[in-house]
C-alpha cells in the first residue's frame, strides 16, 4: 500500500517541479575537435582565449569572425561572469584547450528582442568557437589559495593587502601602504558577504547573478 501511495505522488512531485517555471532554454553543442591530451578542462572564473565565427542561424550570414576582422587576433574573456553572451558561459564549460565546439544559442541566451549590431532581433546563433589558452582566472580555487598565506580557508585584511602589494610591484608600481589598505576596506566591503571580517573560500568564488 505504501509503495502505491509513493507511485502516486511521484508524477504529482514531477509536475510541481516542472510546472513552476519555464524550462531554461538551451544551448547546443557539438565538439568539432577534440584534441587528444586535455591537461585541464574550463571551468568558470577560468580566463579562454578563443577564435571564432559567429554566424545567424535564420540565413548562414557571417555576422563576426575574430580571425577575419579587427586586428584578427583571438580574444580573452572570463568564463561565468557574463562578460560575454550566456549562452557562451554556458557553452563553453568543461571544454579542453585546442578543442573546437560549434554552438547553437537561442535569441535568450544571446541578444535578445534587441538584437545588436548586424545581429537582428530574435535571432538564434550559431558560433564555431576554438579554445586556444586556459588561464587560471582572478576569481580562480588557484588564485584563492595563492593568497590565502595560513592555508585556513580565509583571506584575512592583512593577506589580502599583502596580495595587493605583491601585484603592485609585479606591475612596476610603487607599495603605497594608504592607498592598499582604502583598497581592502572597499573589498571587504563588497566581498564580506557575512561581515566576519575574513573572506571564505565561498565569498570569494560566488558568483552574485545565477547562471
Ligand atoms: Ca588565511
Ligand atoms: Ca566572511
Amino acid at each position: 500500500m505504501m509503495l502505491g501511495f509513493w507511485l502516486c505522488l511521484i508524477p504529482a512531485l514531477l509536475f510541481c517541479l516542472h510546472g513552476a517555471k519555464l524550462p531554461e532554454p538551451e544551448v547546443k553543442s557539438e565538439v568539432l575537435y577534440k584534441p587528444f591530451l586535455c591537461h585541464r578542462k574550463t571551468k568558470y572564473g577560468d580566463m579562454l582565449l578563443v577564435h571564432y565565427d559567429g554566424f545567424l542561424e535564420s540565413n548562414g550570414t557571417m555576422f563576426h569572425s575574430s580571425r577575419q576582422e579587427g586586428d584578427k587576433h583571438p580574444v580573452w574573456f572570463t568564463l561565468g561572469i557574463r562578460e560575454v553572451i550566456k549562452g557562451w558561459d554556458k557553452g563553453l564549460q568543461n571544454m579542453c584547450a585546442g578543442e573546437k565546439r560549434k554552438l547553437t544559442i537561442p535569441p535568450s541566451l544571446a541578444y535578445g528582442k534587441e538584437g545588436k549590431g548586424k545581429i537582428p532581433p530574435e535571432s538564434t546563433l550559431i558560433f564555431e568557437i576554438e579554445l586556444i589558452e586556459i588561464r587560471n582566472g582572478p576569481r580562480s580555487h588557484e588564485s584563492f589559495q595563492e593568497m590565502d598565506l595560513n592555508d585556513d580557508w580565509k583571506l584575512s585584511k592583512s593577506e589580502v593587502k599583502e596580495y595587493l602589494r605583491k601585484e603592485f610591484e609585479r606591475h612596476g608600481y610603487p607599495p603605497n601602504d594608504t592607498h592598499h589598505e582604502a583598497m581592502v576596506e572597499d573589498i571587504f566591503k563588497q566581498e564580506d558577504d557575512d561581515k566576519d571580517g575574513y573572506i571564505s573560500a565561498r565569498e570569494f568564488t560566488y558568483q552574485h547573478d545565477e547562471l
